[in-house]
């Protein structure tokens, strides 16, 4: 068709005579296949994996109407031979982990076709004729996301919402926006790399929680990352909101081109200043989303809403979901209601065994150093489980500030340099364990065989008031599926231990 494509606005736009090329079929890429089925699009799907897995999803959607689906490395060269959608191609639909250097998404470049993300493509399809539309809000950060997200979630549904959290929390978005029923609000959790390819949204609410180095190997540096992280903003209409700790997050609002009235609001773990929510002896209180909010604030709940004790980074979160949620007229007893049901997720920070006067720590999700130092500051003394795939990011600080909570360290996984040279630097007195990493020639590595051997040795050094800390600082795929399976390979090994020395129970 080769036309611009500012007509494709809502569900009931003319997608019929798109001709799209849709990169990976992982969870993302089927979504956005299947949807573009459905609306009556020509669509080839392509992926460089050729597993049983991949051949099984590309057969329902051709079932469902996707043209074709090219599996293998040789499908990923370039772009796709158009013939069989009309000889054209007039977009691009990738999945977030395909990075822009992608040899597909590099010729779609030089070709001049536009490339979207599933983000981009679900903002043009959320209206729908005789349907309710949602309302969104948007956040992203190093970490913290998921947490926001579905205590943000909680809150709105303790309020009556249909609301849903999605996006790189785990359910693709456009699943959400073919819900038949609809939602009042989705809560949308974004990836650096979903934001990458984001041009049209206009969320009513957007945050930045932090920003730490992570994935500079996709985007090519810590510049781009933070750029890509500031597109949360743009075009935000009621509350750009920052983190009054982070000075960088404050300059994103300050650039940010957000539609004529959106006030920008703070989150502080302190007493809040105006237009800020913040914390007063041990209540989280609002002083942005009132008339008076010169000389007054609202009290939303109590520390011991969300745990006792309430741990700094989780009276944080909270205070960044109700900052989220308020922006769409949710209460202050809703608020409280939502933490009080709110249920965490597993692999952060999740005391998983204690015995022998040893608690062992779940931290899975610890993808990077700046999620794992909220876990290094929580305990002492730590046994110390990390190492994984860096993807570029720095130890050094990490090392530095925790260096004295460490008891014994053990290494897995395959970037190593980097975690060794800075415990060699800063906790030279430190014994390390290295015999459990990857060697990097090893095609495919058991995670589950190398867990059970690493809960084994720190179970040998660990002694009475110790923490044993899984919280790789690192991403698992070296060896694991994604850090869920990461997590579970380690409360999995510690019941065979507890089997094997038979410990009451097991
Ligand atoms: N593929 C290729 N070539 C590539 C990259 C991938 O062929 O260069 C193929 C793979 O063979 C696979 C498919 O593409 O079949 C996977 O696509 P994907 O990596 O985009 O993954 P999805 O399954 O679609 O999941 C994605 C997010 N994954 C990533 O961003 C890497 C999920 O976030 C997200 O939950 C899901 O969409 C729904 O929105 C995961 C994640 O690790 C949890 N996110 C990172 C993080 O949180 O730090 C950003």
């Amino acid at each position: 068709m080769n036309q611009t494509l500012d007509h494709l606005t809502t569900w009931d736009s003319n997608w019929s005579e798109l001709s799209v090329v849709v990169t990976g079929i992982g969870v993302t890429g089927f979504s956005v296949a299947d949807t573009l089925a459905e609306l009556g699009a020509a669509v080839i799907v392509v992926d460089g994996k050729d597993t049983a897995e991949n051949r099984k999803a590309a057969e329902t959607l051709k079932i469902v109407g996707v043209k074709d689906v090219l599996l293998g490395e040789d499908a990923v060269t370039g772009l796709p031979d158009a013939t069989g959608i009309g000889g054209n191609i007039d977009v691009v639909i990738t999945s977030p982990g395909w990075r822009p250097d992608n040899a597909v998404l590099m010729a779609a470049q030089q070709a001049d076709i536009p490339v979207w993300g599933d983000i981009e493509f679900a903002w043009r399809v959320r209206q729908r004729e005789g349907k309710r539309t949602a309302q969104w809000v948007v956040l992203t950060g190093t970490n913290g996301k998921t947490t926001v997200a579905t205590m943000a979630q909680s809150m709105a549904r303790a309020q009556g919402l249909d609301a849903v959290a999605v996006g790189n929390v785990g359910t693709p978005i456009l699943d959400a926006i073919r819900y038949p029923d609809g939602f009042d609000l989705l809560i949308v959790e974004l990836s650096s790399f979903q934001l990458h390819w984001i041009e049209h949204i206009q969320p009513e609410a957007s945050v930045v929680l932090n920003i730490a180095e992570d994935h500079l190997d996709w985007h090519g540096g810590f510049e781009n990352y933070k750029a890509a992280k500031a597109k949360v903003y743009e075009n935000t209409r009621i509350a750009a909101i920052y983190n009054d700790d982070e000075a960088e997050t404050i300059r994103m609002v300050e650039e940010a081109d957000v539609i004529e009235g959106c006030r920008a609001i703070g989150i502080s773990t302190d007493t809040p200043q105006r237009s800020m929510l913040g914390t007063v002896d041990d209540l989280l209180v609002d002083r942005a989303y009132l008339i008076s909010r010169g000389s007054q604030a609202l009290e939303l709940a109590e520390f011991g809403d969300i745990g006792n004790p309430a741990p700094q980074h989780m009276v944080f979160n909270a205070l960044a979901a109700a900052a989220l949620v308020r922006a769409v007229g949710v209460e202050p007893a809703a608020v409280q209601a939502g933490l009080r049901t709110y249920e965490p997720e597993p692999h952060r920070i999740q005391p998983v065994a204690h015995f022998h006067d040893v608690l062992w720590v779940d931290d899975s999700k610890g993808t990077n150093p700046h999620a794992t130092d909220a876990a290094l500051a929580t305990y002492r003394p730590i046994i110390w489980i990390a190492g994984g795939l860096s993807k570029g990011a720095s130890y050094e600080d990490l090392v530095k500030t925790h260096k004295d909570r460490l008891k014994s360290v053990i290494l897995i996984g395959t970037d190593h340099a980097g975690i060794v040279a800075a415990l060699q630097r800063h906790a030279p007195s430190v014994p390390v364990h290295t015999d459990y990493l990857r060697d990097t020639t090893v095609e495919v590595a058991n995670g589950a065989a190398v867990m059970r051997e690493v809960v084994n040795l720190a179970h040998q050094l660990a002694e009475p008031n110790d923490t044993v800390l899984l919280s790789p600082a690192a991403a698992s795929m070296d060896q694991f599926a994604n850090y869920n399976v990461r997590g579970e390979a380690f409360t999995d090994a510690i019941a065979t231990m507890l089997s094997d020395i038979n410990y009451p129970g097991h």
